[in-house]
Formats: C-alpha cells, sequence, structure tokens
C-alpha cells in the first residue's frame, strides 16, 4: 500500500502521477488506474462494477436486455450513467492512492451500440448539480430509453438495403473499413429512422456508448474517435471524415446528428464541475474515448505493424495495427487505431466452438485433448480439416460442417490436430493476405490461450513466437496508457513501444516457433488454402 498511517485516521500518500482508464463494457465498467512516475511505473487499482449484481433495478441479465424479437439485444443506457457516477465515487473513496494525482482519464466502450438523445442533452450535461445523484438528472435526455448494441442482429434488411444503395457489400468495405454488419451503428439507425420516424425526429444527436460516457465525464456533448467511428459503417475510412453517401442511404438530415471526430489523442476538456464537486476530484485532462477493441490493441502492447493478437474465445479473433487499410477489406474489420493508423481485426465463428465440438466427439477432456497434439507430429502426415462446425465468417459461409482431407473419421488424435491446425491455418492465411505481412510476433489471449499445446501450433504455423497475455483487463488498461501517452505527448516526449514495454508483459514464458516445423507448415498452408477455396466455391452452388 502507498499510504502511511501518521495517526488513526490520518493518511499520508506518496505522490503519483496517475492515469485512469474505463472500459464499459457489455456486463460491467472497468477502472484500471496506472503511476506513470518513472521509476514506479505499474497498475496501482483495478476495480468493476457488474451490470447484472451491481445495478439489478435495471433488470438486465448479463447487462443486456433480451426482447420478444430473438435478434433484439438492447442495454438501458442508464444504466452507463448510474455505473460511471458509482465508479467515480469508488476512485474517491478507495485509499490506494490519492485522487488528487488523477493527472488524465481516457475510456473505453464496447463497440457499435448508439444512444438517441433529445434537445435537453447539452443543456442538462451543462447544468449538472454535484448535489444530486447523475442518473436522476439525466433520465429525461433520451429520445429512446433502450440502446442497441452489438448483440443485436435484427438489421439485416437494413444491411442489403445499405448495400444496394452504395454498390455492394465490398464497396461499403473499401469506404468505410466494413462491410454493411447488423451489429454496425449505421444499420441500427437506419432501422430506427425508418421505423420509429417520430423518435428520430426528436433525436437531436446519437453517440456512440463511448461518445456518450466522454461527454458525462466532460459535461457537454463530446467528439467520436476514429477507432470508434469505423464501427459505424458511416465513417470513410481513408479521410475519417463521415461519408455523405452513407450518412444520406441512412437516414435523413443524419450528419446533424452525429458528432464530429476526433483524433483520438488530442485532449478534449476537463473533467466537468459535477465531479470536481460531487467527489473531490481534480481537474483531470479528458481525452476522447474509442471501442473495446482499439483500446485492447494499445493495452496488449500492439503499438507497431508487425504485432499480432490472437484471441483464442467462443470465437478466434486475429488483430493488429496495420499502416494502412487493406484495399478489399471483404470479411475483415478495419478500425482506427488509438496510435495513429489502423486496427485490423479478422473474426472467425468456429473458435472454442470447434474445440469443444470435436474434444466431445471423441470423448476427450482438456488434458486428452492436449494429449492428442503431443501424440500427432506437426503437419498430420497431411490430414486436413476444414473447421467450420459452425456457419463462418471468415471466409463467410453458410452451409457449415466439417470438411476431412487425407483424415479418417475414426482417429481421434489426427483429428484433434487436424482440427487444432485448420484453425491456424485459416488464421494465419487470411491474416497475411490482409495485413500484406506476416506477424514478427504475437500475444494470445481468451480462455484457450492457457493450453501450450495449441499455442506451440500457433507459434509453428504462423513463424512466429507466441506470448502470453498476462492482464485480462487489456481494454481499460489501454484506457489508462492512452492518458499517459498524451501527457507525455504534450511534454514532447512520447514512445508507444517504451511505454507499452513498461506495462504490458509478464503473461507466462514465450511459445518459440520451431523453425523445422514452420518449413513444414509453409507448404501445408497453401494446400489448406486450396482446398477452402475449393469449399467456398462448393458451398455457393
Ligand atoms: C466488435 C464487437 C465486439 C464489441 C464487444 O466489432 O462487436 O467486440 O466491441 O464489446
Amino acid at each position: 500500500r502507498r499510504v502511511s498511517w501518521l495517526l488513526p485516521g490520518m493518511i499520508r500518500y506518496r505522490r503519483m502521477a496517475l492515469y485512469v482508464g474505463l472500459d464499459s463494457s457489455t456486463q460491467s465498467l472497468t477502472a484500471t488506474v496506472i503511476d506513470g512516475a518513472a521509476g514506479s511505473r505499474r497498475v496501482v487499482f483495478e476495480h468493476s462494477i457488474v451490470f447484472a449484481r451491481d445495478l439489478p433495478q435495471y433488470g438486465t441479465v448479463n447487462g443486456v436486455t433480451r426482447h420478444d424479437d430473438p435478434l433484439v439485444v438492447t442495454s438501458p443506457p442508464l444504466m452507463w450513467v448510474e455505473a460511471l457516477d458509482m465508479m467515480m465515487a469508488a476512485l474517491a473513496r478507495q485509499r490506494m492512492f490519492d485522487p488528487a494525482d488523477v493527472a488524465a482519464i481516457a475510456g473505453c466502450a464496447q463497440q457499435h451500440g448508439t444512444v438517441y438523445l433529445n434537445d435537453t442533452y447539452a443543456a442538462a450535461l451543462a447544468a449538472l448539480d454535484a448535489s444530486r445523484p447523475l442518473a436522476e438528472q439525466l433520465q429525461g435526455v433520451f429520445s429512446r430509453r433502450e440502446s442497441p448494441v452489438w448483440m443485436d442482429e435484427s438489421t439485416g434488411p437494413q444491411c442489403l438495403a445499405l448495400a444496394h444503395a452504395l454498390g455492394g457489400p465490398d464497396e461499403v468495405a473499401r469506404v468505410t473499413g466494413s462491410r454493411p454488419f447488423a451489429r454496425f451503428a449505421g444499420p441500427q439507425i437506419k432501422k430506427f429512422a425508418a421505423g420509429n420516424p417520430a423518435g428520430y425526429a426528436a433525436t437531436r444527436r446519437i453517440d456512440l456508448v463511448s461518445s456518450f460516457l466522454a461527454s458525462l465525464l466532460l459535461g457537454a456533448p463530446a467528439p467520436l474517435d476514429p477507432g470508434d467511428a469505423a464501427g459505424m459503417n458511416l465513417m470513410n475510412i481513408r479521410t475519417r471524415r463521415w461519408s455523405p453517401p452513407a450518412l444520406d442511404a441512412t437516414a435523413p438530415a443524419l450528419a446533424q446528428r452525429l458528432p464530429p471526430i476526433q483524433d483520438s489523442s488530442a485532449r478534449i476538456g476537463v473533467l466537468a464541475r459535477y465531479w470536481r464537486d460531487r467527489y473531490g476530484l481534480p481537474s483531470a485532462e479528458l481525452l476522447p474515448w474509442t471501442g473495446d477493441n482499439p483500446s485492447s490493441l494499445v493495452g496488449a502492447g500492439l503499438v507497431q505493424a508487425g504485432d499480432v493478437g490472437v484471441s483464442l474465445g467462443t470465437s478466434d479473433t486475429v488483430f493488429g495495427p496495420v499502416d494502412t487499410p487493406p484495399a478489399e477489406p471483404r470479411w475483415a474489420n478495419v478500425f482506427g487505431s488509438p496510435t495513429g493508423g489502423y486496427m485490423l481485426l479478422v473474426c472467425f465463428r468456429n473458435g472454442s466452438l470447434a474445440r469443444e465440438h470435436i474434444r466431445d466427439r471423441y470423448g476427450l477432456d482438456w488434458p486428452g485433448f492436449s494429449r492428442a497434439l503431443a501424440d500427432t507430429p506437426p503437419g498430420n502426415n497431411g490430414a486436413l480439416m476444414i473447421p467450420w462446425v459452425e456457419a463462418e465468417i471468415t471466409p463467410t459461409i453458410d452451409s457449415p460442417g466439417l470438411r476431412r482431407f487425407n483424415l479418417a473419421e475414426d482417429d481421434a488424435a489426427a483429428n484433434v490436430r487436424a482440427l487444432v491446425e485448420g484453425q491456424m491455418m485459416a488464421m494465419a492465411n487470411h491474416w497475411d493476405a490482409l495485413a500484406g505481412r506476416r506477424p514478427h510476433r504475437i500475444r494470445a489471449t481468451g480462455g484457450a490461450s492457457s493450453n501450450r499445446a495449441i499455442l506451440q501450433v500457433m507459434a509453428d504455423v504462423f513463424g512466429a513466437d507466441v506470448y502470453p497475455a498476462a492482464s485480462t483487463s487489456a481494454a481499460s488498461l489501454g484506457g489508462a496508457l492512452r492518458a499517459l501517452h498524451a501527457v507525455e505527448a504534450a511534454r514532447g516526449g512520447a514512445d508507444w513501444r517504451a511505454l507499452v514495454a513498461d506495462f504490458v508483459g509478464g503473461g507466462g514464458e514465450a511459445v518459440a516457433a520451431n523453425p523445422a516445423h514452420a518449413a513444414v507448415y509453409h507448404r501445408l498452408r497453401g494446400d489448406y488454402a486450396a482446398r477452402e477455396a475449393e469449399a467456398t466455391a462448393s458451398s455457393r452452388t
């Protein structure tokens, strides 16, 4: 602890230079506080508010509300307001540091969710009264009580209409960085504007979750950053300005309802009087908020092209910074990166889902699954599997089914290896093609990243060393690092690589790529790509 007791009840804090990162995710709001002073750099405090547990009055399950239409998934935006108020109270109350030492705050939020605000919004923010809770003062500012979130899949027709109006899905991807996706803000806004014209007419401003929460800290409507604005199908990914044709195809007079887009690293102001008067917090510098994925990029230490993250979760994702967007993003998502360039994210639906399917199909547990990998040779004697247990996103496949090549269905160990190799080869092939280069190192996150046998296949297939990630809160840590970086940059001496080296790492021993195995996979990856192309073509006919 950084406090020394003088007399009972009196505490003296060592002076620190503190930076706060916040992450408003689907299920919780997390704060990570770091000490940025040279020589004592470390995480000093972490705290989470779990929406369903700590704010049960909003009636969500895991932070969201389900509706009669199972494709519709929303959250009450007032819940995020109340959570932020609770979090700032907790930051002021804790005894690990003196809140007066907080120099800057940055944050991130779940991507794509939209918040609809009426014409009382700006005035209500400007007139916040420090003697009353925030939620009580803001309950009247919404023109829509529910915010559709990224889990909402109800906008298929709007996606088709947007693609049709703008020259096809791939043209939308070339301009905005992604094909029209149901969860993206543009299709969601289109559905609301057409389905509830009166509600849309009463909407003065549409925030993303990120710009909404930044506005609360600022006490005024705050800008969006290109990282999160890219998740809307509305921003021109190259100019980082709203795309007029995309706006026109989405909803009438949309430009006047959207926040301005501002560079992720430019300060937007200082903490509003409400927070200073209510909780004794200082007038800390504020940065724009970004999306949780761009923020995690920084929090996982991925700050230069060639750094790649692989998250092994329900879905597997491969992501990393790139200098320019791919000419043809196809199934990928391109967001802005808080470090200035772009973030490329490629999602594979058949991740843990497919691993569990094969584990259960052969009656194995996880140790048995790892043993099967140990008992079979890299390259699997030429056996291949295309792991489409369910419909796949990359490449987009609607008619799923496992495809086996030179592989006997009853050979359990060979099937386990074929599955993991197939997943890794798909990820490596698509990543290299989209990013235009191979990774020079990989940071592995997500549940299955604790399995070193799987990480060894990853290292050998990608031909790069794999570093398991230490922190589970990369998104909020990313916010704190962005805040520190901005203050250092204003003083003229900021270096992303040095900064992440001080805070990111320590996630266990690296798994080195074996050059002989990498050579085997180099050949096999060509075979896999050919089989995948055939399977993709035949699934279209
Ligand atoms: C990204 C996406 C999710 C949310 C989760 O496109 O939809 O990762 O950002 O919070």
